[in-house]
């Protein structure tokens, strides 16, 4: 039923410029950097770059919040500089896809600058202003409009005494929601995406695309979500998979992609989603997206605090999660596949083990998520098993999330600072933000100057250059997964099949296509695990595996591998 995309035998790179490359020695990389290291990449053999925002943005959020569009920060370079990495990497045979921030903009965007200049500005309604709740002193706790927390702590609502008004903020108060019920809105974004299709790049990933339609009511009223611990709650329900969520998709489709479709990918951001939300966001008969990041395998160590209050993975949960995605998209829509992000921990440290076993950790949890069906994305440093930054103190922070959220905690005083630097250091996304480790020089090799965040001193011994002279290093292991994808059917588009779902260690299944099938094991744990597989493996060859020499071939249906040690087998 699905037709044959290039993008189903493909592996996403995601560059976040910021911590890529410095060029000029200011500590930030940029444009420059990545150009000189599109080797690296193409080495790799990845087929798309995804480069999280560079456009002109006060930084706020690390370029999520932009104020043009059309424009590159001067921080990371010029579009002419851009123009020259869109044709090295296409001279090497790479697309490059661009990070689309459209649920907002930067409060100094000119749209929001003039909207919040008059009630009767022209741009008033292209955000969400909203008047304090009735019979409230406006700009009081509580008087905001509506409960709802910003994903950042504190309110969701800013108060603007120029206009005596609230406007709606999910992420930082510098990150104003535009209003996309607004027809005018959506034509200006699809007039700036427009604009970037024709100058050659290959396709948008879609920050929180998912959240551009809220509930509101036909009133304009927006309703108050449920509150666990006040005063303000989350407010996804209100917010994320809204009533319009589709229709605007296929307007966008429409608009934007219709006629140029070929050669493009179309990747949304989803927190939230479920396997139903997805299947109606990728089934290709409807015109919406390629594929979509589900949230719900990276949540999975979430306790009741969220993202900052981590508690142990049960193997059997991230297996089921993963399992549902598989099944729900097998006859419609496509997986995006993904440890990794510039807003998650480093996976070796969170569902692998970054000490004793950090190679063979990370090689598994590449083998595995790479074996799955759908298309792998992997964030810089994850081919070389980057592990977490391990901070000790509030001041090598710099993502604000993590710095409004210890402001926040400090407030309400129910954590040590013990307890808090415990909190960041397992759940901040600074750990994912530290600078790519290409040598074992001070700075990784990725500046000359002070780097904006601290260089993991681990880069004395995990880095690019050594990665590359050790044959059994987790960068080869990649390199091989990525081969692996782009010539195996069975590997793109064989049936996915769950094994062994109540094992708590071992993550088990096979991939069938035709009179083809491989085996998929692997030891998420610290000890040795034997895996009862059934008879008709004991021919089977090793494809791949984590470690020099594979503990296979399996005998009399049973395998034992050694601590995180993975193996896929394949048989016909
Ligand atoms: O809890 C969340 C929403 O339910 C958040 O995790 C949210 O999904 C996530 O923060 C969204 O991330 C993206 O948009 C943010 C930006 O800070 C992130 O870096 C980006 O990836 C706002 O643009």
């Amino acid at each position: 039923t699905r037709g044959d995309s290039w993008w189903q035998r493909a592996v996403v790179y995601q560059v976040y410029p910021r911590s890529f490359q410095d060029s000029d020695g200011d500590g930030v990389g940029d444009i420059h950097g990545i150009l000189q290291r599109v080797d690296h990449l193409a080495e790799l053999g990845v087929d798309v770059v995804w480069l999280s925002p560079i456009y002109r943005s006060p930084q706020d959020d690390n370029g999520y919040d932009i104020s043009d569009y059309q424009d590159i920060d001067p921080t990371f370079g010029t579009l002419g500089d851009l123009d020259e990495l869109l044709a090295a990497l296409h001279a090497r045979g790479m697309k490059l896809v661009m990070d689309l921030v459209v649920n907002h903009t930067s409060d100094e965007h000119p749209w929001f600058v003039e909207s919040r200049s008059s009630p009767d500005n022209p741009k008033r309604d292209w955000y969400w202003w909203r008047p304090a709740r009735p019979g409230m002193e406006p700009g009081t706790p509580g008087a905001e409009p509506t409960n709802w927390a910003s994903f950042f702590s504190g309110p969701a609502w800013e108060y603007d005494p120029a206009t005596d008004a609230y406007y709606l903020h999910l992420f930082s108060r510098k990150q104003p929601d535009l209003n996309w019920e607004n027809p005018k809105v959506r034509q200006a974004v699809y007039a700036m995406m427009r604009w970037w299709l024709d100058r050659g790049v290959d396709g948008f990933r879609m920050d929180v695309i998912n959240l551009v339609s809220k509930d509101v009511r036909a009133d304009g009223s927006l309703l108050d979500v449920p509150v666990e611990e006040g005063p303000y709650g989350d407010p996804g329900v209100a917010t994320a998979n809204g009533p319009r969520l589709h229709e605007f998709l296929q307007e966008m489709h429409r608009e934007v992609f219709e006629g140029r479709r070929d050669g493009l990918l179309l990747v949304g951001e989803t927190p939230g989603a479920t396997v139903e939300d997805g299947k109606l966001l990728t089934d290709p008969a409807r015109g919406e997206l390629d594929m979509v990041f589900t949230f719900e395998h990276v949540s999975l160590d979430h306790g009741p605090g969220g993202r900052f209050d981590l508690v142990p993975l049960d193997l059997r949960d991230l297996k089921a999660t993963l399992g549902r995605w598989q099944a729900g998209l097998n006859d419609t829509g496509w997986n995006a596949l993904y440890w990794n992000n510039h807003d998650q921990p480093r996976v070796v440290s969170r569902y692998g083990n970054d000490r004793e076993y950090r190679r063979e950790s990370a090689a598994t949890l590449a083998i595995v998520l790479h074996l799955h069906r759908g298309t792998p994305y992997l964030y810089q440093g994850e081919e070389l098993g980057m592990t977490n930054a391990h901070f000790t103190a509030l001041d090598q922070y710099r993502d604000i999330e993590s710095l409004r959220y210890a402001a926040a905690e400090s407030e309400r005083g129910r954590l040590s600072e013990e307890q808090l630097l415990a909190q960041l250091a397992a759940g901040s996304r600074d750990n994912a933000r530290t600078p790519m480790q290409w040598d074992d020089s001070p700075q990784a090799g990725f500046t000359t100057g002070e780097p904006w965040i601290a260089v993991n001193p681990n880069h004395d011994t995990i880095n690019a250059a050594a990665a590359l002279a050790d044959p059994h290093s987790v960068l080869h292991v990649y390199r091989r997964l990525i081969a692996l994808r782009h010539q195996d059917p069975v590997v793109q588009r064989g049936h996915f099949r769950l094994l062994l779902p109540e094992d708590p260690h071992l993550y088990a299944f096979t991939r069938t296509l035709d009179d083809e099938q491989l085996l998929v094991l692997g030891n998420f744990s610290d000890a040795d695990r034997t895996a009862d597989i059934g008879p008709g493996w004991d021919d089977a060859i090793p494809v791949i595996g984590s470690h020099p020499e594979p503990s296979t071939p399996a005998h009399g249906g049973r395998v034992t591998l050694r601590p995180w040690e993975s193996v896929v087998l394949r048989r016909t």
